[in-house]
């Protein structure tokens, strides 16, 4: 399907012009679904006010609006100038979790499914400029089999309803992300991407426009200091950077790409983009970046943060970034969905790698919900009738995710489910698929994973030659062994290790998961598990194992940060594997990693 000119990250510039609607919008719980036949589409009739971005879930002091699952709406206003009449008017909402319906002045203009990646639609048919509109957005978050992130949904004896995911995070909805109002020309760009080849000192970058209608194209090329470095004529071509200064882990550059549209003299469209230049390959077990091996330091995170859930959140995002660069990390996966883009560009700007996972995630018969794990199937999550619906979602996922983030530097990995079901005939066409679009659709050609879960393993799964490089979610020491069956645990792992360097994969592995839930300040000596002390412990033993097999190539604890998840006995108020506190501030082990860290050469392991 063709990009909108809309679709691509909103900016201002000689042509385009962008209004953000966040802030307080009108909200209102439909636990009766009376929305529709009351006509709420039209204004819904409530003077509750709600933030956007936010998820509406911690706001609340009563449990029935934070565990509420169904449609919830929104209703904010806008204004179109008289001067945008002629242009395309679009909005574009950058989430919203998990769908949505979308009214303008009364009229459904569209409807998107899947949380956690942009959509846009075209308001120019709908609406009345010099005026104010109406824009009223119906919600839903429900968990299904057949769509991302994958759970249920249960109705309790009282008649209310619950979200049962299959999945270790609270089930955060709403409007997460920046929600504009854009303007572009009729001839405007609607896609763009890039290509990376070195050449001695030289970059060339092959690069492709796409357009809503007939335009020559200009690409020019600024450096940092503003300096025009390359330009182009025409939809594709190649630009020629010379001396480029590349793009490196943690020693980002980052070139402004600006397109320009013209018929004859007249500009009918500019947008431009900061990308950085490099290039990404395995060779054997290693991971490289501009031809040269890299080292995984970092973690898996979260979008979660007190009060505002998964919203984007810029102060959040920053203290982010700021621990991350002191503890010495150079990289991080996107657990488990895709983070708002201002992530990503901050990543481009830092020079941190990501591991950008699609939303595919609960693809079990779940071990930490017992209403699935009871009913008593034995097909096997792939085995399930419904799977061509959850495929067309998955690959409808993928899509979007690599349409949205192929030109950033910072993403080096495409990680396409995490801890799914691998042991199944059943699994192999599914995996097949997924892995085959991501290889098409990717213009960079970047490698592909998935997380493997502690059932995935060397003898039994069947999954992981799809995979470039292997990422194993691993728990020994916690839920395998823990305590003072520590040194069993260790053993154990060094013969799964054992077992995978026997099959001479020759591919790299990262640890994409390992950890200890810790309670902030509980200490103890000896130590026990919960307490800082027994973190450390397992991050020790756990990389005493990494460092003795070549082929790791890269460790990303679990988790960066406490963060919420369903309520349950295995939870104590969240998930506490953070290595940061969920205010983010250290734990013991954030002294130990910044130690390690700093003192492994980012080519730890190259030959
Ligand atoms: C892994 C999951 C992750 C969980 C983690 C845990 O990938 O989402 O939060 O375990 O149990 O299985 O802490």
């Amino acid at each position: 399907m063709k990009n909108s000119a809309a679709m691509l990250y909103p900016r201002s510039t000689q042509t385009r012009q962008k209004v953000s609607l966040d802030g307080m919008w009108k909200f209102r719980f439909d636990p009766e679904n009376k929305g529709k036949t009351n006509r709420w589409y039209e204004g819904i009739g409530s003077n509750e006010l709600m933030p956007v971005p936010a998820s509406f879930q911690d706001f609340f002091t009563d449990k029935d609006s934070r565990e509420y699952v169904g449609d919830f709406w929104y209703e904010t206003e806008f204004y179109v100038p008289a001067e945008w009449s002629g242009k395309d008017v679009d909005i574009r909402f950058g989430g919203v979790a998990h769908r949505a319906v979308v009214y303008v002045n009364g009229q459904e203009i569209t409807r998107h499914e899947g949380g956690f990646l942009p959509f846009c639609v075209s308001v120019t048919e709908v609406v009345n400029y010099d005026c104010v509109n109406r824009l009223v957005v119906m919600v839903n978050n429900e968990l299904s089999e057949q769509s991302l992130p994958v759970g249920t949904t249960i109705t309790l004896e009282n008649g209310k309803r619950m979200a049962k995911p299959y999945f270790d995070f609270f089930n955060y909805a709403g409007i997460l992300r920046p929600v504009n109002l854009v303007a572009v020309s009729n001839s405007a760009v609607s896609d763009f991407s890039v290509i990376h080849q070195l050449s001695g000192d030289d970059a060339l970058v092959e690069y492709n426009v796409e357009t809503t209608g007939d335009a020559n194209v200009r690409v020019t090329v600024f450096n940092e200091e503003g300096k025009e470095v390359a330009e182009a004529e025409g939809a594709s071509g190649v630009l020629k950077i010379p001396e480029v200064r590349l793009w490196k882990v943690r020693n980002a550059y980052l070139y402004r790409f600006v397109i320009r549209l013209y018929n004859g003299d007249a500009l009918l469209d500019e947008w431009y983009d900061d990308i950085g230049i490099r290039t990404v390959a395995i060779r054997g077990t290693d991971f490289l970046i501009n031809g040269e091996p890299v080292y995984f330091k970092g973690f898996g995170k979260h979008e979660d943060s007190e009060i505002a859930g998964r919203a984007y959140n810029p102060s959040v995002v920053k203290r982010d970034f700021e621990l991350m660069k002191w503890i010495g990390a150079n990289s991080f996966r996107t657990a488990h969905y895709p983070y708002s883009e201002e992530i990503y560009q901050m990543a481009d700007r830092e020079g941190f790698m990501v591991i950008d996972e699609v939303a595919a995630v609960g693809m079990m018969i779940s071990q930490l919900n017992f209403v699935a794990a009871n009913t008593g199937r034995n097909t096997g999550f792939f085995g399930q009738e419904k799977l061509a619906d959850l495929l067309e979602h998955h690959l409808a996922d993928v899509r979007a995710l690599i349409n949205r983030d192929k030109n950033h530097a910072c993403v080096v990995a495409w990680s396409l489910f995490n801890e799914p079901e691998t042991d199944s005939d059943n699994a192999i066409p599914y995996f097949k698929e997924v892995f085959d679009l991501a290889l098409a659709l990717d213009p960079q050609k970047r490698p592909r994973t998935f997380a493997l879960m502690v059932k995935s393993r060397p003898e039994n799964c069947k999954c992981h030659p799809f995979c470039d490089f292997i990422c194993l979610n691993r728990y020994y020491g916690w839920y395998v062994m823990g305590g003072y069956e520590i040194s069993d645990a260790e053993m154990r792992m060094r013969q799964e290790m054992d077992a995978w360097k026997a099959k001479e994969l020759n591919k790299p592995f990262i640890f994409t998961e390992y950890g200890a839930d810790t309670q902030e300040s509980v200490n103890k000596l000896p130590s026990a598990m919960w307490s800082e002390e027994y973190q450390i412990e397992i991050l020790e033993m756990s990389h005493g194992v990494f460092d003795d097999y070549d082929f790791v190539k890269g460790e990303q604890v679990w988790n960066f940060a406490d963060f919420a998840t369903t309520e349950g006995y295995l939870r104590v108020n969240g998930n506490k594997k953070g290595i940061f506190t969920r205010n983010r501030q250290p734990k013991a082990a954030a002294h130990y990693f910044k130690k390690r860290w700093e003192s492994l050469p980012l080519d730890y392991k190259s030959k």
